[in-house]
C-alpha cells in the first residue's frame, strides 16, 4: 500500500494510520510540531456505543408519529435498511405534504467530522432542500452566537476580527503585552473545523514570552493560560470582564492617557461612551474602585493594569467563553473598545483579536487557494431561529419572540432531521430539551453512536465514522489538503450520510438531483476541481486528483501575513473603513440603541446578570471545553476514559470551597441547583477562584432522578444545571458557560451509568 494511503484528517490533527487485527495503529503527522492527544480517542471506533444497525422507537413503531413523553426513555426495535429507509421517507413526505417544509426542523447543529464531502450539515441541508424543497434553518452558533450579531455593528465583519486578525507569528515577534480575557488555553486551541495540521500555538507563545512579551491571563482560572506564557493571573469573578474593563478605560480616560488621536479619527460615539464612562448621566463613574467591587480584582490592580499597558504594543484579546453567557455582547464590544482607547489597532501584534486562541483557525494566514464545498442546493422557507433556541421554538410554536431588532415568530415544527450534532450535548438545561423534543411527531437522527440525542429519535439510522469513509480534509487557514483515505470498513450496518440520503432521496423521486449522477470519487474530484484551477491561475503546478489522491496530501499557497482589515484601516480610515455602518469602531451604536433592549443598550455597558449565585446556590459554574475530548465527540474513547474517575467526569474547586463542605481530593459530588443536579469527581486545585468550580461539558448525558424528584445526570453532564436562557434580545444566543450551583458530598454508592450501552429492545 502506498504511503499516501495511509493519511486522514481529523478537526485536531493529521495522521497516519492503519487498521490490523481490530486495533488502530496511529501516528501524527509529521508536520506537526505539537500533536493533539485527543487522536488517541479514535482508537475507540470499535466500541460497544456504535450504533450497528437502523432502529425505531417501540413507542412509535406501535402508534405512529406524534408527541411522546417517552421520547428518550423507550426501547428500540431493529430494522432492515430497506424498512428503515422507506419509513423515513414516507414520514418526511407526509409531514412535507400535510404541513410543508417549514414544519422541517433542520437546523441540525453540530460539529460532525473533519472532510467536506460527508459533511453531514451539508448533506442533511442538501437532501431537505432537494428532496422536500427547504426547511427551517438556525442561525449563527453555540460558540460565539452573541458575538456574530454584535460584532458587525461594531466592529465590522467577523471573520475580518477573528480569522484574519493578528497572527501567532505577529504575537511570537511583536507583541510587548496579550491581555487574554478567558485565556489562551492550548486545550482549546488544538482543535479547528475542517483540520489543522501544524499546531503552533505553544511555540509562538513560548517564543513571545522568551522575547520579553508579558501575558497576563484574566479569568476565573489559571490554568486557561499555557505554562510557556509565564502569566499574570487576574483572577476575575465569572461574568464580570465588562465592569473591569471599563474600570481600566476609566483609569485612562480619566488621566488623559488614553489614545485620543486614534479615537478622533478611527472610532465613532465618543461622546455617548465618555458620558457612560464617567457617570455624566447616570452618577456614577465606572472607576477602577467602582469595578473592583464587581469584579473582586483590587482597584489598585486594575489601575496599574491599565497604566502598564499604555504605550506598549498590546493586544487584547477575548475567549468565546466570556459571550456564552447572560449579556455575553457586552464584553465582546468592550474589549473592542478598550483596544481602541489603547490606539494599537493595525499594528502587528497590537489591537483586537476577538477569540484568538479559542481554536486552531484563528491566528494563521489565509490559503491562496480553496477547495470546493457541497452545494446545499436552494432552502425555499423563509423561517429561520438563533441556534440556541431550539427549545424555546419546540414549546412556543407560533409565539413572537425579538431578535437584533425585529420580531420573529417560532414555526410549529412537527419534524426534526439531525445528522452532525448532538443537542443533548450541546444544549443547555436537558431537561427542558426532553419536553421540547417530546411535543414533535418524529424526530430523524443519524449517529455513528447512541449519544443521548441518539436515544432521543424515533429512528436512528447507523452512520460511518469519518475512518470508514473516503474524503477531503481542508480548511481556509490550513495550508494542508489532506487526501483522507478509507483506514478501517464500516461498523457493523453503518453507511455514509450520503449514501443514506441518496436513497431516501430515490424514494423520494428525486436521486438524480441529490446525486447528480456522481459517485463519492466523482464528488470528491468536483470538490478539487477549484485546486487545480486555483494553482493554474497562480501559474503554479496542480497534481490532478489522481496524483493527489495517490500523493496523499498538498501544501497550498498562502497570502502574506499583511495585517488583515486593521492594517490599512488603521493607514487610511477613509479608505479602507470597516464594514460597520460608519466605516469606523463604534464605541456606541445607534443601531443597537434604536432596539430599545434594556439589556444590550446603545453603549458597552456593565449590565449585571439576572441570576447568579445566591445564598442558596453560591457558586459559580464554568461548564467549559474538555480538554480530553471534542464535545461530547468519543467520550468513550481511551484519552475520555482515562481522565474520568469512578467512571465520572471530574470538576475542580478550590481548597476553601471543599474545606467548607467537608470535600476531599477524589470524593465524588453532587452539583445541584434549581433545575436538576449531577455527579462528578472532585479534584481540588488552588488555581481556580473560591466562588468557581469548573465541570467540563461532553460526559454523556446518564439521566436519573434526585432525592427532589429533579432530573440527574449520574454521568457528570453539565448541561443538566445550565440555564436555558438567551444572552440578550440582540443575539439569542447560547449562555452555558455560566450558571449558579451548590455542591456537596455524595457518601451514596455511585449508580453505575449504562450511557455507553446501547438501549435494549
Ligand atoms: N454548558 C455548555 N454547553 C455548551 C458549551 C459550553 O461552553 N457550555 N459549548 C457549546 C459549543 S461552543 C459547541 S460548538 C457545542 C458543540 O456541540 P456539538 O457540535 O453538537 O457536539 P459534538 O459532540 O461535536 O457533536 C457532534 C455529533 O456528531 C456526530 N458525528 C460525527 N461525525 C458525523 C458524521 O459524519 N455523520 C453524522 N451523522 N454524525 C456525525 C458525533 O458522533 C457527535 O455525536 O456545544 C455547546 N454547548
Ligand atoms: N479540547 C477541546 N478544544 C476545543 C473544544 C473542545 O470541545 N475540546 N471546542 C472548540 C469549540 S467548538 C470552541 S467554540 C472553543 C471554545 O472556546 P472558549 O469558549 O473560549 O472555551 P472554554 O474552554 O469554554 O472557555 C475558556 C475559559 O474561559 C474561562 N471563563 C469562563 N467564564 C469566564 C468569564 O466570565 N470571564 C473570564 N475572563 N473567563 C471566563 C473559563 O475559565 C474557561 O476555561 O473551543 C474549541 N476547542
Ligand atoms: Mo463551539
Amino acid at each position: 500500500m502506498s504511503k499516501g494511503r495511509t493519511l486522514h484528517s481529523t478537526h485536531w490533527g493529521a495522521f497516519r494510520g492503519r487498521f490490523e487485527n481490530g486495533q488502530l495503529i496511529m501516528a501524527p503527522h509529521t508536520r506537526d510540531p505539537d500533536p493533539s492527544p485527543l487522536l488517541e480517542n479514535l482508537k475507540a471506533l470499535r466500541h460497544r456505543a456504535r450504533v450497528t444497525r437502523p432502529m425505531a422507537r417501540k413507542g412509535w413503531l406501535q402508534n405512529g408519529p406524534g408527541p411522546d413523553r417517552r421520547r428518550g426513555s423507550d426501547e428500540f426495535v431493529p430494522l432492515s435498511w430497506d424498512q428503515a429507509l422507506d419509513l423515513v421517507a414516507r414520514e418526511v413526505g407526509r409531514v412535507a405534504h400535510e404541513h410543508g417544509p417549514q414544519a422541517v426542523y433542520g437546523g441540525s447543529y453540530g460539529w460532525a467530522s473533519a472532510g467536506r464531502f460527508h459533511h453531514a450539515l451539508s448533506q442533511v441541508h442538501r437532501f431537505l432542500n432537494v428532496a422536500i424543497g427547504g426547511y427551517v434553518r438556525s442561525v449563527n452558533n453555540y460558540s460565539a452566537g452573541a458575538a456574530q450579531v454584535v460584532i458587525p455593528h461594531v466592529l465590522g465583519n467577523f471573520e475580518q476580527c477573528t480569522r484574519k486578525n493578528v497572527t501567532w507569528e505577529q504575537v511570537a515577534e511583536h507583541s510587548e503585552v496579550v491581555l487574554a480575557f478567558g485565556g489562551l488555553a492550548l486545550k482549546n486551541s488544538q482543535v479547528g473545523q475542517g483540520g489543522v495540521s501544524q499546531h503552533i500555538e505553544r511555540g509562538c507563545i513560548r517564543r513571545a514570552a522568551e522575547r520579553g512579551c508579558a501575558f497576563v491571563g484574566i479569568g476565573p482560572q489559571r490554568s486557561d493560560m499555557p505554562e510557556e506564557a509565564r502569566a499574570r493571573w487576574i483572577a476575575v469573578r465569572p461574568g464580570t470582564d465588562t465592569a473591569l474593563m471599563l474600570g481600566m478605560a476609566h483609569t485612562l480616560v480619566a488621566a488623559g492617557l488614553h489614545d485620543q488621536a486614534f479615537v478622533n479619527r478611527h472610532c465613532t460615539g465618543w461622546p455617548e461612551f465618555q458620558a457612560y464612562l464617567l457617570g455624566l448621566e447616570d452618577g456614577i463613574a465606572k472607576s477602577a474602585v467602582w469595578a473592583a467591587d464587581i469584579c473582586d480584582v483590587p482597584a489598585t490592580t486594575i489601575t496599574e493594569l491599565a497604566r502598564s499597558v499604555m504605550g506598549k504594543r498590546c493586544l487584547v484579546t477575548v475567549a468565546h467563553a466570556l459571550q456564552r453567557a447572560e449579556n455575553g455582547e457586552q464584553p465582546v464590544w468592550m474589549g473592542a473598545v478598550l483596544a481602541a482607547l489603547l490606539g494599537q489597532y493595525g499594528l502587528p501584534g497590537g489591537g483586537y483579536n476577538y477569540a484568538l486562541g479559542t481554536l486552531a483557525h484563528y491566528g494563521r494566514r489565509t490559503n491562496k487557494v480553496s477547495v470546493g464545498a457541497l452545494p446545499q442546493g436552494r432552502n425555499g422557507v423563509s423561517a429561520y431561529i438563533p441556534v440556541a433556541r431550539i427549545a424555546d421554538m419546540l414549546l412556543n410554536p407560533g409565539q413572537p419572540f425579538p431578535y437584533n431588532g425585529q420580531t420573529l415568530a417560532y414555526p410549529h415544527i412537527r419534524l426534526a432531521y439531525w445528522a452532525g450534532g448532538n443537542p443533548f450535548h450541546h444544549h443547555q438545561d436537558l431537561a427542558r430539551l426532553t419536553r421540547a423534543f417530546a411535543t414533535l411527531d418524529t424526530f430523524v437522527v443519524h449517529e455513528s453512536a447512541w449519544t443521548a440525542t441518539a436515544r432521543h429519535a424515533d429512528l436512528i439510522l447507523p452512520c460511518t465514522m469519518s475512518v470508514e469513509r473516503e474524503d477531503i480534509g481542508a480548511s481556509g487557514t490550513d495550508p494542508l489538503v489532506v487526501a483522507m483515505h478509507r483506514l478501517a470498513e464500516p461498523h457493523g450496518l453503518a453507511r455514509d450520510d450520503h449514501d443514506i440520503f441518496a436513497d431516501l432521496a430515490d424514494r423520494l423521486g428525486q436521486r438524480q438531483p441529490f446525486t447528480e449522477g456522481r459517485s463519492v470519487r466523482d464528488w470528491l474530484a468536483a470538490l478539487y476541481a477549484p485546486v487545480i484551477a486555483g494553482l493554474d491561475a497562480l501559474g503554479l503546478p496542480a497534481p490532478t486528483f489522481d496524483e493527489f489522491w495517490e500523493q496523499g496530501e498538498l501544501t497550498l499557497p498562502q497570502h502574506a501575513d499583511e495585517g488583515g482589515v486593521f492594517s490599512a484601516f488603521r493607514r487610511d480610515p477613509d479608505r479602507f473603513p470597516l464594514a460597520t455602518p460608519s466605516g469606523k469602531i463604534h464605541l456606541a451604536s445607534a443601531a443597537i440603541a434604536s432596539f430599545g433592549y434594556a439589556s444590550c443598550p446603545g453603549i458597552p455597558a456593565w449590565i449585571p446578570p439576572t441570576e447568579g449565585p445566591s445564598a442558596e446556590y453560591p457558586l459559580w459554574l464554568v461548564a467549559n471545553q474538555p480538554a480530553t475530548r471534542l464535545h461530547s465527540q468519543l467520550d468513550f474513547g481511551p484519552y475520555s476514559q482515562d481522565a474520568k474517575r469512578h467512571g465520572l467526569e471530574v470538576c475542580t474547586i478550590s481548597p476553601a470551597a471543599a474545606q467548607a463542605r467537608g470535600i476531599a481530593e477524589g470524593d465524588v459530588v453532587r452539583l445541584f441547583n434549581e433545575r436538576g443536579s449531577c455527579l462528578a469527581s472532585a479534584q481540588i486545585s488552588p488555581d481556580i477562584r473560591a466562588d468557581t468550580l469548573r465541570l467540563p461539558t461532553g460526559a454523556w448525558y446518564a439521566p436519573s432522578i434526585d432525592g427532589r424528584g429533579l432530573p440527574m445526570c449520574i454521568h457528570g453532564n453539565p448541561n443538566i444545571l445550565t440555564r436555558d436562557f438567551g444572552t440578550s434580545p440582540l443575539a439569542q444566543a447560547c449562555t452555558g458557560q455560566l450558571s449558579r450551583v451548590e455542591l456537596e458530598r455524595y457518601d451514596h454508592p455511585v449508580p453505575p451509568h449504562r450511557a455507553f450501552d446501547p438501549p435494549g429492545p
